[in-house]
C-alpha cells in the first residue's frame, strides 16, 4: 500500500550528484558508451570538491521550492558512492578531494526541514567486477550485448560471483537504510539490465522491509515497487497506478556546463499541474555542481515554483486529482471530502471558463489566493434525460497572475461526476 504521504507531497526534488559534477559528462553513460574512456571519467574525480555544499541551505531551498520530499543519489551506474561504505573502496572518502560523508549531511538536514529523506541507488555498477558476470536475462552468450561493464562479453557466465555482487549490494542497502536515520524512500534504478530472477527482487524487498517496514520503493525493481517512475515524458492518460513523472529542468540529469536548455518556469509550473491533476507526482531533476552550487536557473525555478505552490496550497498537498480532461481540460483536483474542487487555469486567464458532467450545482466559486468571488451560470442540461449543463465561470475580473491561478468551486455535497453524460 503506497503511504499516504507520498500521495499527499506532490513535488519532490531529485539531486544527481557525483564525480560527472564537473559539468563535461553526463552521469555513468559517457564511459558506458565509449564517448570517453573510463580513466577519463574518473580523472573527473578530483574536482569533486563540495566545497560549498552546505547541506541546511540545501534543505531550505527545497522547502521552498514547496516540496516535500528528495532524493539524492547515494550511487550512480559509476558505482561511487557519496556514502562512507565500508563495502567499497570506490566511494568519494576516497577518491575525490571531498572527505565527507554527504549522504549523513543530507539526510540529518532534510530532517531538520521536515522534508522526507529518499534515497536514489543504482542497481546497475559498472565499476564492479562482480556485476559483469552474467548476461542480461540469462541469455546465451552468442546473443547478447558485448559491452564490458555490463556483461561477460564473450565469456562464461559466473554465477558465484553475481551472487556476490548481490550481496554486496544488499550490504550496501543496508547501510543506507540503518546508518542515516529513517529513510522514507529509496528510489531504485537500472533494473532493466537484468531480469527478475537475476535480481532476487523479492528477496530484495524482503531485505529492505527487514530494515523499515514503511519505506516507501519506487517500481523501478521490476515493477514490484509502490509506484510507477515515468521519465521525462508526462503521461497523456491518467495511469491506472500511482506515479511520479521524474524531470530534469533542462535536457540533463546532472549538472553540465553546456546544456542551457532550460524549461521556463512557467513551463515547469504547467508541468506540474499536469502532474498532480492526473494522479501523480512531479520529481524534478536539479543537478549541483562539483563544488555543491546549485545552477542559478534551477534555483530560479525552484523558488517561482515555490511561490506558485505557497499561494495556492490549499489546491495542491491535501487533494486528489479531480477528474479526466474532458470534464474540464485545464486540469482540476479535489478536496478530500470531495466538496471542492480546484480548477487550474495556466497563462492569462481569458473571458470565461466551462465545466461539464457535473451532477450537482456550486454554491460558491471563487479566486483561491484572494478569496474574491466570481460570477457564474449554468446553461443547458436536462436532467430527467441525464444531461448535464454546464458551469460557465467569468474569469474576466481575476486579478492578472504569472504563471497559472486557481479557481475554487465549492459545492454543499460530495461532487458526483456523470461521464456518460451528453449534452445533445
Ligand atoms: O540511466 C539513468 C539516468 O542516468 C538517470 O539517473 C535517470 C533518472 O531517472 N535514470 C536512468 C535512466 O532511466
Amino acid at each position: 500500500m503506497l503511504k499516504e504521504w507520498f500521495k499527499r507531497a506532490k513535488l519532490g526534488i531529485f539531486l544527481h550528484w557525483g564525480i560527472y559534477s564537473k559539468g563535461d559528462t553526463s552521469e555513468s553513460w559517457e564511459f558506458f558508451n565509449g564517448a570517453i574512456s573510463y580513466e577519463d571519467y574518473f580523472k573527473q574525480a578530483k574536482y569533486f570538491t563540495a566545497e560549498n555544499f552546505n547541506a541546511d541551505n540545501l534543505a531550505k531551498l527545497i522547502k521552498d521550492s514547496g516540496a516535500k520530499y528528495a532524493v539524492l543519489t547515494s550511487k550512480h551506474h559509476d558505482g561511487v558512492a557519496l556514502f562512507d561504505t565500508k563495502y567499497s573502496d570506490l566511494k568519494i572518502q576516497n577518491i575525490t578531494p571531498c572527505k565527507r560523508d554527504l549522504i549523513k549531511e543530507y539526510t540529518d538536514a532534510l530532517r531538520k526541514e521536515n522534508i522526507k529523506v529518499g534515497i536514489y541507488y543504482s542497481l546497475i555498477d559498472w565499476s564492479d567486477k562482480r556485476y559483469p558476470t552474467v548476461y542480461p536475462y540469462d541469455e546465451p552468450k552468442e546473443k547478447h550485448l558485448k559491452n564490458i561493464y555490463n556483461s561477460p562479453a564473450g565469456k562464461d557466465a559466473d554465477y558465484k560471483a553475481w551472487e556476490e555482487f548481490l550481496e554486496f549490494n544488499n550490504n550496501q542497502i543496508k547501510e543506507l537504510l540503518t546508518n542515516y536515520g529513517n529513510v522514507d524512500l529509496i528510489w531504485f534504478d537500472g533494473d532493466w539490465e537484468r531480469s527478475e530472477k537475476q535480481w532476487k527482487i523479492d528477496d530484495l524487498k524482503k531485505h529492505i522491509y527487514k530494515y523499515n517496514k514503511d519505506i516507501v520503493i519506487n517500481s523501478r525493481v521490476k515493477d514490484k515497487g509502490d509506484y510507477k517512475t515515468p521519465e521525462q515524458g508526462v503521461p497523456v492518460k491518467r495511469l491506472p497506478d500511482y506515479w511520479e513523472l521524474c524531470l530534469t529542468t533542462n535536457e540533463s540529469w546532472g549538472y553540465q556546463k553546456k546544456d542551457k536548455h532550460f524549461k521556463s518556469p512557467f513551463q515547469i509550473i504547467s508541468i506540474f499541474i499536469d502532474c498532480i491533476t492526473m494522479g501523480g507526482n512531479l520529481l524534478l531533476g536539479v543537478g549541483p555542481k562539483e563544488n555543491g552550487d546549485i545552477p542559478k536557473e534551477e534555483v530560479k525555478i525552484l523558488k517561482e515554483l515555490g511561490n506558485f505552490i505557497r499561494d495556492n496550497e490549499e489546491a495542491i498537498y491535501n487533494t486528489d486529482a479531480g477528474f479526466d480532461r474532458n470534464f474540464y481540460p485545464g486540469g482540476a483536483n479535489i478536496s478530500l471530502d470531495k466538496k471542492t474542487l480546484y480548477l487550474f487555469v495556466t497563462g492569462k486567464p481569458g473571458e470565461k471558463i466551462f465545466l461539464k458532467g457535473i451532477n450537482n450545482k456550486a454554491k460558491k466559486v471563487s479566486h483561491l489566493k484572494t478569496g474574491k468571488e466570481l460570477n457564474f451560470n449554468y446553461y443547458g442540461g436536462a436532467p430527467w434525460h441525464n444531461i448535464t449543463g454546464q458551469l460557465w465561470i467569468d474569469t474576466k475580473k481575476l486579478p492578472k497572475y504569472k504563471y497559472a491561478t486557481v479557481i475554487k468551486v465549492e459545492y454543499d455535497e460530495e461532487i458526483k461526476l456523470n461521464p456518460d453524460a451528453i449534452d445533445k
